[in-house]
């Protein structure tokens, strides 16, 4: 039996539980309620493979078990493997594949994600597709004998479409083909890919699980034996293990997802309708608006809407939308999203600068698209820091 197995999925618990509870037991040394950080590259053994299930920290290590246990139940999965970054985690995905294989990709996605897929995993003879996938009828007329994986994001990173994991689901099953989902904008709270039929959850955990903006963490989960075996084989290969004090902060940061993700909604929905009201406002993404194109889909497979933004001012440009966000001061201008605190990018010069304009332009990611993650401070300070930055 694997370390990674999930054997403390305590299914039974409802998930505000689970956050807390999932995976996890006291540690058996010394009865500790927090798994102990094991800062330890090694085990000892009695004899030759005489230990105690773990031998050496990149194939397992007790503090990044606990947090992969933790994952696994938080997705309603069986297995959780916990990697170096949410880049590493998809690089493990990719490496399911063969030369000549084909991938169906989401058009809009993470500009990393992006340029893995293009610049790195191309040149080994993997073609990825990149396509709008609002429709299903368009994404089966990109399957063909060479595809084997659909990758999906959803909401989308930094367009905030939605995409119907269910029906994907349905197709890649049809088709025999493995469907993986970038959980990272949505979190377990609010939409659990597996259970709509996705054979692979994949997060960056440096966003809402870690939740504190103090951790590079990528994460997989699963519920095949056969696919975690393979996972498993690649992340111990290719060696881009979560080290043990990031798992310790990752699993203290999954403690209180369920409360965080609740503020972040509350406060996303609030800087929406405040956004979309403002007469300085050309447009506002965001998936719980009646009228975003995909909000039928999003009622039915999330449980809320999140708090990513993304919005263009009225009559900006590039210049602009710059100079907004770096007047904000509550909001940091910085990468990243997800943490408790409010910060503010500007995709076309900083996430998504990898992605070549012209591409990046065709899924609406303009020069004056300004993109928020809505942390939990007070609501009040947030509009009022918006409202100064953008008149
Ligand atoms: O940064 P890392 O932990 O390697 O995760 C990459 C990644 C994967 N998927 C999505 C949807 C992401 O948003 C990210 C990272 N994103 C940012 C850093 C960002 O600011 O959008």
């Amino acid at each position: 039996m694997f370390a990674y197995q999930n054997q403390m999925s305590k299914k039974d618990l409802k998930f505000n539980s689970r956050t807390i509870h999932g995976g996890q037991q006291p540690d058996k040394a010394y009865g500790a309620v927090m798994p102990p950080i094991y800062q330890t590259s090694t085990y000892a053994q009695s004899t030759p493979g005489g230990h105690q299930g773990f031998e050496y920290s990149r194939s397992a290590n007790p503090t990044r078990t606990a947090l992969e246990n933790a994952l696994a139940s938080i997705e309603n999965g069986q297995y959780g493997l916990a990697f170096a970054s949410g880049l590493s985690a998809i690089d493990a995905v990719i490496k399911l594949l063969e030369p000549g294989d084909e991938v169906i990709s989401t058009n809009d996605l993470y500009g990393g994600s992006y340029r893995l897929f293009k610049q790195v995993f191309e040149k080994f003879g993997i073609t990825f597709h990149f396509i709008g996938m609002q429709s299903l009828d368009t994404i089966a007329s990109y399957i063909t004998e060479k595809t084997k994986l659909i990758w999906v994001e959803t909401p989308t990173n930094p367009m905030m479409n939605v995409i119907d994991v269910e029906g994907v689901g349905k197709l890649a099953k049809a088709h025999n083909l493995l469907l993986a989902v970038d959980n990272t904008f949505a979190t377990p709270y609010l939409q659990r890919p597996l259970d709509l039929g996705a054979d692979i959850v994949m997060h960056s955990a440096t966003k809402y699980l870690g939740g504190h903006s103090d951790v590079i963490v990528g994460a997989l989960v699963v519920n095949s034996k056969t696919l975690a075996d393979k996972l498993y084989f690649i992340q111990n290969a290719s060696g881009a293990v979560c080290g043990p004090m990031d798992s310790f902060l990752t699993l203290r940061g999954i403690k209180t997802l369920h409360v965080r993700m609740q503020r972040h909604c509350e406060n996303g929905k609030a800087l929406a309708n405040y956004l979309v009201n403002h007469p300085k406002i050309e447009k506002v993404y965001w998936p719980g608006f009646e009228s975003h194109p995909n909000h039928d889909i999003a009622k039915n497979q999330m449980d809320d809407f999140g708090g990513m933004i993304s919005f263009i001012p009225k009559g900006s440009n590039f210049e602009d939308a710059v100079r907004i966000v770096e007047k904000l001061q509550v909001f940091t201008l910085a990468e990243s999203l997800g943490g408790v605190e409010s910060l503010a990018g500007h995709p076309a010069s900083m996430t998504h600068a990898s992605i070549p304009k012209e591409e990046r332009e065709k899924s609406g990611v303009v020069d004056a698209l300004i993109r928020l993650s809505v942390g939990i401070e007070d609501v009040d300070d947030l509009i009022a820091d918006l409202e100064q930055a953008i008149e």
